[in-house]
């Protein structure tokens, strides 16, 4: 990949010098540090050029894109080279998803999936070709590390990201993945809802119990955070949790690497970040989001804030689906939120209830939310086993004129406003028949 990546900049040090650039990236954690490290790599390297950060790509956007710049894709696009190709002008895509169509003439692309390597994220892609630049550029290492947790790649590692974790000076710590891992551990239990720890999540009595039966004590007027505790602490609390902790599943999930970079000069855990630049996206302030991993002060103050407000929406929007009237099967629960809960975190509410005890395995959960014109649906299983709520959407979606992204777990897609309607009772159709196969 590095040798795409070299001729990439020769190319893109060549055109630009013509035409100024214009960069449009995805608006997840991956999305915005990718944006990030390309927009100090491309300032460090005297280059015009403007960002934009989207949710996603559609034919009319792609339409409207000026012919007068170089179109540069970060973290999305792969999927969208039958559009791109009508473009009159030179594209990069630095993306790592799926490439489904033939790649145009116009189009260059780096993505790990055509060298066959290890997975990484665009945030990766993205440092690798800033790294390549210039040496200047190691600083932003701590950056792709956020992308790489945003994209939950952690799980394996291979030889380029041990690299990028070295550029950034990463200390990595195993035990219980509960985060912020840099904050007072009374508080992170008390907080930690995912992972759910019964017993604890939500109660503070419940929370110093747990540290009792650990027998970690406050050191001075406050309980270390996790990253302090030395190995032996570590593996009593992993105990006491683990027998709070009923599923195997479960307990093997809530185990892993802590990874601890220094942000803002302070040692900070990736996956507190990654949450925080995730949770000013979905709350439609991803330019926050974008300044906060730029580094700027006001930004950051911003962004503590966006999170705060995001996680008292979460609540109320799981409060709002709580109450609401539902349409129940056997097997499955249709979630209709309308207005009441953003598009952009109806996905996240679906997930946390398909986490919730109130469901029996195996039910599906499917969930909507209006998004302008459209409705945003958010299909999940409830536990580990179930049947592949993409092929259900697939059944009911394809006819009506649509497409679904996802997995065998959980899939979503968009559909028009005018065919709510149509879709719930075609949904409930194909709901009901598969209940009849069983
Ligand atoms: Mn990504």
């Amino acid at each position: 990949m590095l040798n795409a990546i070299k001729t990439a900049i020769e190319s893109l040090d060549n055109l630009s010098k013509e035409k100024p650039i214009k960069v449009i990236s995805h608006y997840d954690a991956d999305g915005i540090t990718s944006a990030a490290i390309f927009s100090k790599a491309l300032q460090r390297w005297h280059k015009h050029f403007s960002m934009q950060i989207v949710k996603g790509l559609e034919e009319d956007f792609i339409k409207n894109l000026p012919e007068d710049h170089i179109l540069i894709f970060l973290d999305l696009a792969s999927n969208s080279l039958e559009y791109l190709k009508e473009k009159k002008t030179k594209i990069f895509i630095l993306d790592h998803h799926e490439i489904t169509q033939n790649i145009p003439e116009n189009t260059t692309i780096i993505n790990p999936l055509l060298q066959k390597r290890e997975m990484i994220s665009s945030a990766g892609i993205c440092y690798l070709f800033a790294k390549t630049i210039s040496r200047e550029n190691l600083d932003l290492a701590s950056l792709a590390i956020i992308g790489m947790i945003g994209d939950i790649l952690e799980k394996n590692i291979g030889k380029t990201y041990n690299e990028i974790l070295r550029d950034a000076e990463t200390l990595i710590r195993k035990g219980p993945l509960i985060y912020p891992s840099t904050r007072p551990l009374d508080k992170a239990l008390e907080y930690s809802s995912n992972p759910y720890i019964p017993g604890v999540t939500g109660s503070y009595r419940g929370a110093l119990e747990l540290l009792r039966d650990s027998n970690i004590i406050k050191t001075g007027s406050t309980y270390k955070a996790l990253y302090e505790l030395t190995e032996e602490e570590m593996s009593r609390l992993i105990t006491a949790i683990m027998l709070k902790i009923h599923s195997i599943q479960d307990s093997e999930k809530m185990l892993g690497n802590i990874y601890l970079i220094k942000f803002f000069n302070r040692m900070e855990d990736a996956r507190e970040l990654s949450a925080l630049i995730n949770a000013c996206s979905r709350m439609n302030h991803s330019s926050v989001a974008l300044g906060f991993c730029l580094g700027n002060k006001s930004c950051k103050e911003r962004a503590e804030k966006i999170y705060v407000e995001y996680r008292q929406h979460l609540v109320s929007a799981l409060r709002f689906v709580e109450e609401s009237e539902k349409i129940s099967g056997e097997n499955y629960t249709i979630i209709n939120a309308k207005d009441s809960v953003k598009d952009t975190i109806i996905g996240t509410v679906a997930s946390i209830l398909s986490h919730s005890p109130i469901y029996k395995e195996g039910t599906i959960i499917i969930a909507l939310a209006y998004d302008q014109d459209k409705i945003k649906v958010s299909a999940r299983i409830a536990g580990k086993q179930g049947r592949n709520v993409r092929d259900v959407l697939n059944q009911v979606v394809v006819p009506l004129g649509g497409e679904v992204g996802g997995h065998p777990n959980a899939a979503g897609c968009l559909i028009s406003k005018e065919k709510e309607a149509l879709f719930i009772s075609e949904l409930r159709k194909v709901l009901d028949i598969e209940l009849v196969k069983i």
